[in-house]
């Protein structure tokens, strides 16, 4: 890339914290497009999906990548999706601990700043001392008002964190502040995507993951944790119409039959939510036929895990 200015900053942020404190939220307002699904539901990323966020007049880009929520592994896609975790974090230029300051600083906070700065520990036996800086993002700020003030105090003394931002990854609120912060602090160097890039994934996945936001959003007890999506077929009409086809699994025929509801409505009302989203990603009309089946325990299933791409 000739045209980019010649001292550019670029460099990858991961995303660390607990499910459902807003990470993949705050990833979209930082990109300014919809790249990671967000949901009420824990444990709605499952892949390290990469936001791109490029600043042409300042010269900076910021590779953000959205990490799930670390818990506990239950079974192979928690211990994957952990794994990977600390896979990326390692790579990774800058740690984002991401807090939900409505929570407040809690012992599973802890436990990732601690993960974090063993992290960090590792990167400078390695590299030179400046590696792996901790920035901290208290969220949904626009929850607290005054009260954010001693969640912001609690989080600056998290062992590691050396700079505490409070934002709202809902309204945006200090998320200005936070990427041009973090901006500040990657490495001098090219960009790593084309600054027209707003995420790294393959359109089918991010079709995909649309429509599971969609099914997390219309679903309750165990099925948002059993839905998984496979688009299995995506091509252009001459007219300019989008022909999109996939497949929603579920680990139980009775999932299917809630899933696809009386008469079709709740299927139904997944392919619309999911239309619109598409449509904004495609540019364009989209025709969307979704077909409900039913994969026992694919959860479990490494060559299923494999095929989708959550390794
Ligand atoms: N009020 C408020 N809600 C927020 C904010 N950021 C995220 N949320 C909500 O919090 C919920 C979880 O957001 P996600 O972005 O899916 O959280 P996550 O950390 O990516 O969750 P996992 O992928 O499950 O680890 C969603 O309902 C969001 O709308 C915020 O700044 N303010
Ligand atoms: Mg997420």
């Amino acid at each position: 890339m000739s045209d980019q200015p010649a001292d550019t900053r670029s460099g990858f942020i991961g995303l660390a914290g607990r499910p459902n404190v807003g990470k993949s939220t705050l990833v979209n307002a930082i990109v300014g497009a919809k790249v990671a699904i967000s949901s009420v539901r824990p444990q709605t990323t499952r892949r390290a999906i990469r936001g791109v966020a490029t600043d042409l007049e300042a010269g900076t880009q910021l590779v953000l990548v959205d990490l799930p929520g670390v818990q506990r592994p239950r079974d192979e896609l928690t211990s994957r999706m952990q794994k990977k975790v600390e896979g990326e974090l390692a790579g990774a230029d800058v740690a984002l601990l991401v807090i939900n300051g409505e929570e407040g600083v809690g012992a599973g906070d802890r436990f990732i700043a601690e993960t974090l700065l063993g992290a960090r520990n590792e990167a400078r036996e390695r590299e030179e001392s400046g590696a792996l800086p901790i920035v901290c993002a208290v969220n949904k700020a626009d929850r607290l008002g005054r009260n954010i003030v001693p969640v912001l105090v609690a989080a600056s003394e998290l062992a590691g964190v050396d700079e505490v931002f409070p934002v709202s990854a809902l309204t945006g609120e200090g998320v200005p502040e936070l990427a041009s912060y973090l901006a500040s602090i990657v490495p001098e160097g090219p960009y790593m995507y084309p600054p027209e890039d707003r995420s790294d994934q393959p359109r089918e996945l991010l079709l995909a993951e649309l429509i599971r936001g969609q099914a997390l959003i219309r679903t309750r007890d165990e099925i948002p944790h059993s839905v998984e999506v496979k688009v299995t077929g995506l091509e252009q009409r001459e007219d300019g119409l989008w022909l999109v086809d996939a497949e929603i699994w579920v680990e139980s025929d009775s999932q299917k039959r809630i899933l696809i509801g009386k008469n079709g409505f709740k299927v139904g009302e997944i392919g619309t939510g999911a239309r619109k989203d598409i449509e904004q990603e495609l540019g364009g009309k989209v025709h969307l036929d979704l077909h409900v089946k039913v994969k026992r325990k694919w959860r479990r299933d490494e060559d299923m895990l494999d095929r989708l791409g959550i390794d």
